[in-house]
């Protein structure tokens, strides 16, 4: 089977899920088209996996080069070069309207293809409910052939913002257990807290959603009690925000900002605690794959984050800007030895429920009855 997968090539956890996706699938024999604007962070080279650039050349008359237009044109280029036999588009704006406009004009040349798209998060709950994009986004969601959310939240969000007139799929977000697993990296660890500090970990974009500033003082209230480091992994319009907050609250000895990493499984295996505070989450996947890593999590209740954190068992959930529970809840877990060894347990076993090789397959099976169904009505009308 031939799949085109487009995505956001950046850190955001839309593209990576998009990225690892296609690189499980290319490892099962499928061929993968990946169609961004660069390179997506996590791409590897694999002989099945293929890179197609959207380039959106200046012109002095484009204040605002409009990129999806020359999406849609890469689209139907690849698809008729290439073959495809389906269109995957990971996080409805503006992929969903491109997929659209690229199958309608392909239609003409009787090459049309089947697209599906995956609703991440703020393409629903944010971004795409705003009347700036929700014609469009509620036009091309109900023109896919399928949709998935990754959550029964985010599911359920949908139906909630948007005249949605077919079923939405549930496939849930996914880990390599097998990339994320734990090793010993003591000696690393060492070098980061050489008396034997926990380590709190934080990985965003660093958006306003991701209340950055409440990891901060989380971290302060943990820190009073117990000897600790925060580590800070991204970057992104609030890093700087979080950065003075820290110099402030006198917090800058003890935090380490480092910016975007790729090697993220790495600093889990160091850290004891993950931080995800935010304002809306419709699934958490840096959260999965912190727990994969045996690391357990003080999160919000927002969105989807139920779904994947277990109050008491993986870590503790609180309601949102809720600073004092969610210090009171890290420090519960820290400062016993045991217990956090417990909850360290408890968060791996949980990932594992949502490991690609379990995930994988539900997305192959939509493939294949997407394809079945749009090969007999296609039938049927010709
Ligand atoms: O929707 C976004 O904000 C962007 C997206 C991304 O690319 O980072 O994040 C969403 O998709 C992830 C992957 O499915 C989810 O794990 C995140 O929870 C979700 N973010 C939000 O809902 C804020």
């Amino acid at each position: 089977m031939k799949i085109g997968i487009v995505c956001y090539p950046t850190f955001g956890g839309s593209g990576v899920l998009a990225t690892e996706l296609g690189m499980a699938l290319s490892e099962k024999g499928y061929e993968v088209h990946f169609i961004t604007y660069e390179q997506p962070v996590r791409l590897n080279f694999h002989p099945n996996i293929y890179y197609h650039e959207v380039a959106v050349p200046p012109y002095p008359l484009f204040d605002f080069p409009p990129y999806e237009t020359a999406l849609a044109s890469k689209m139907v280029n690849v698809i008729t070069n290439n073959q495809l036999d389906l269109l995957h588009v990971h996080y409805a704006i503006p992929h969903a309207s491109a997929a659209y406009f690229a199958r309608q004009i392909l239609k003409k040349d009787g090459l049309d293809i089947p697209f599906i798209t995956t609703l991440h998060g703020t393409d629903i709950t944010l971004v795409g409910r705003d009347q700036t994009y929700a014609p469009v986004v509620t036009f091309s969601i109900n023109e896919s052939d399928a949709i998935t959310a990754v959550s029964d939240n985010l599911r359920e969000e949908t139906f909630k913002s948007f005249k949605i007139e077919k079923d939405i799929h549930v496939i849930p977000n996914f880990v390599d257990i097998q990339r994320f697993h734990q090793t010993d990296k003591e000696h690393f660890k060492k070098m980061l807290a050489p008396n034997g500090e926990r380590i709190l970990a934080h990985v965003s974009n660093f958006r306003k959603v991701k209340r950055v500033e409440d990891v901060v003082r989380i971290f302060k209230n943990v820190r009073d009690v117990i000897p600790s480091k925060l580590l800070m992994i991204g970057d992104g319009p609030d890093r700087q925000v979080a950065e003075d907050l820290c110099r402030s609250l006198h917090l800058d000895h003890d935090t380490r900002f480092l910016g975007k990493q790729e090697n993220i499984n790495e600093i889990f295996n160091i850290t004891d605690l993950f931080l995800l505070p935010s304002q809306s989450e419709s699934f958490g996947l840096s959260a999965l794959e912190a727990m994969a890593c045996g690391v357990p999590v003080i999160s919000t209740n927002s969105g989807g984050l139920p779904e994947v954190n277990i109050a008491g068992e993986t870590g503790f959930l609180s309601d949102v800007g809720d600073v004092e529970d969610m210090s009171q809840n890290a420090i519960h877990i820290l400062s016993d030895d045991d217990r956090l060894q417990t909850f360290k347990a408890a968060a791996l076993k949980r990932a594992k429920k949502f490991d690609k090789k379990t995930i994988i397959p539900m997305y192959e099976k939509l493939y294949k009855e997407v394809i079945e169904a749009y090969a007999i009505q296609k039938h049927q009308v010709v």
